[in-house]
């Protein structure tokens, strides 16, 4: 195997690429019902936004109809997009969050 093997004395080691882990950027959907105020507390409170770039971010889904969050690998995108949704829905906004790979 991969350098526990004892005994044979044939050197079975070999190098094992590391490649980096593919990303998921994390979408906010506009809609017509969900606060600003919101909004802008979810970039904060989960994607660690100051009150500025929350704001912008925010004013940029409502003018366009999505924007970015972030950018995490596969396990954090799914909690965070998980989280907002969880969020929104006890707050019985319709807030739609989801997640899309990097190319
Ligand atoms: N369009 C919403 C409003 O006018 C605000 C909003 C912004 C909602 C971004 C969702 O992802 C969103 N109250």
């Amino acid at each position: 195997g991969g350098g526990d093997d004892v005994g044979t004395g044939i050197a079975t080691r070999t190098r094992t690429r590391t490649k980096r882990p593919s990303m998921y950027r994390v979408l906010l959907l506009n809609d017509d019902y969900t606060p600003m105020e919101f909004v802008i507390y979810v970039l904060e409170r989960y994607f660690n936004k100051s009150r500025e770039q929350a704001t912008q971010i925010m004013l940029h889904v409502h003018n366009h109809g999505v924007g970015v969050c972030g950018v995490f690998t596969f396990e954090v995108a799914e909690t965070k997009v998980a989280q907002v949704l969880d969020l929104a829905r006890r707050n019985e906004h319709p807030l739609q969050c989801t997640m899309e790979k990097e190319d």
